[in-house]
């Protein structure tokens, strides 16, 4: 099986091979609850953390038979998760459904639910009932309302002003129900394809120990673009097929570390690939297909490591932390797909082809361009190629803590 590598893999890397010498044989504990899912997909019997005896040991497991919303809550929010991303996420199962086995994450287009020119002239609100499931869970930068600039009244020609974010898609996430400190987590996904498409599976951290962003850190597993055709500053590929996996953290944003924690590979752009992360105390290693991507070892601590108390007159936010520190604590896991933004994920000074970035970075009104050039992008956006599609996802605890 695809995985006994990686997990070989893993326990040579911590440290952790049987005292026999033999290695592990059965990873997922003596053949205990071992059986085939409704799907012929492998299932392990799940421990609780604190229950693990035998390492490694399954700690969560999700195969997509179903749409479980214990597990996985929505995002509602048009916040743009602070990069003015142009996506609204939203709990509707023409966004987010599962489908043979596998979670798709799917934009679609925000007048196709709410009507012609909604974007312009409509309302957006979020705020949703009485905590009934359907509440606004992000108001950071106008994420629970927003209103399209509106019509002139005499000519009925579009106000200026910036628009209602324009795409629909979802973001899921398991805050509440399911969030570790240190193990293995194995993602096996396909990436979409189309323009300006984002999609992400991250580690958030749960409590928010060492401050705002990044200074708690996030773990991206996975980040890629869905255009086809991204040429960087260096010549570098950087469209579609090419996947990234990036640590953030920092004092405060604008010191994000991240640029020494970053690494890609280019892979094809159809194929279902294994995203792998060994986090343990002492290191962090990425895989794709059990090939190993980066490791990142702060040998003393991230503060040192990022050379902050060189340049900066800043204290030690994770002076109360291990070396590890801000990868000291419990993060959980999201999955979303978004799509442009104004951060910089797509560059203004790459070259796009074969038609150019809709939008400046620093634009008055960049979701309006973004819309405006409609006939641009929205053909590439293919039915369910355009979906971010997530087949299984598994954790395990690797050591005793
Ligand atoms: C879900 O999205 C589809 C496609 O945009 C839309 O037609 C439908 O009305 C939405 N459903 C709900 C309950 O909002
Ligand atoms: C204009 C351009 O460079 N188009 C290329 C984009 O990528 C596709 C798929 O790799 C090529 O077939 C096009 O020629």
């Amino acid at each position: 099986m695809r995985w006994e590598l990686a997990l070989t893999l893993l326990l040579c890397a911590a440290g952790v091979l049987a005292q026999d010498g033999t290695g592990a044989e059965d990873p997922a504990g003596a053949g205990a609850g071992a059986g085939a899912a409704a799907g012929g997909a492998p299932r392990y019997e799940v421990t609780e953390p604190s229950e693990c005896k035998q390492y490694p040991c399954l700690i969560f497991e999700e195969l997509f038979e179903n749409l479980d919303l214990k597990t996985w809550e929505h995002e509602i929010t048009a916040s743009g998760n602070g990069n003015w991303e142009f996506q609204t996420y939203t709990n509707n199962r023409s966004n987010s459904f599962v489908k043979e086995d596998k979670l798709y994450i799917k934009p679609t287009l925000t007048d196709d639910q709410y009507g012609e020119d909604f974007v312009y002239g409509g309302s957006l609100d979020l705020w949703g009932g009485n905590g009934n499931n359907d509440d606004c869970t992000g108001n950071q930068f106008f994420g629970c309302y927003r209103e399209g600039p509106g019509f002139n009244p005499q000519t009925r020609e579009k106000n200026p002003g910036e628009i209602i974010n324009p795409v629909k898609s979802a973001r899921l996430r398991t805050k509440d129900s399911f969030a570790f400190k240190y193990g293995h987590i194995d993602v096996t996904a396909k990436m979409p394809k189309g323009d300006w498409l984002w999609p992400a599976v991250k580690l958030i951290p749960k409590y928010t120990s060492y401050g705002k962003w990044p200074a708690s850190g996030e773990i991206d597993i996975i980040e890629s673009r869905g255009n086809f055709n991204i040429t960087g500053d260096f010549g570098q590929a950087l469209g579609a097929g090419v996947v990234q996996s990036t640590l953030h953290w920092g004092p405060y944003w604008q010191a994000n570390g991240f640029f020494r924690t970053i690494a890609g590979k280019p892979l094809d752009h159809d194929g279902f690939h294994k995203y792998g992360v060994t986090w343990t105390k002492d290191f962090i290693k990425f895989y794709i297909d059990n090939q190993p991507l980066m490791e990142i070892n702060p040998e003393t601590n991230f503060f040192e490591f990022g050379m902050y108390e060189k340049f900066l007159d800043i204290a030690n936010p994770w002076s109360g932390g291990t070396k590890m520190a801000p990868f000291d604590q419990e993060f959980y896991l999201a999955i979303n797909l978004a799509v442009g933004g104004t951060n910089g994920y797509f560059s203004d000074l790459w070259t796009y082809a074969p038609t150019t970035k809709p939008w400046a970075n620093l634009a008055q009104f960049p979701m309006r361009d973004f819309w405006e050039k409609k006939e641009e992008w929205y053909p590439t956006w293919q039915g369910d190629e355009s979906a971010f599609v997530v087949d299984s996802i598994r954790v395990w605890k690797i050591e005793e803590d």
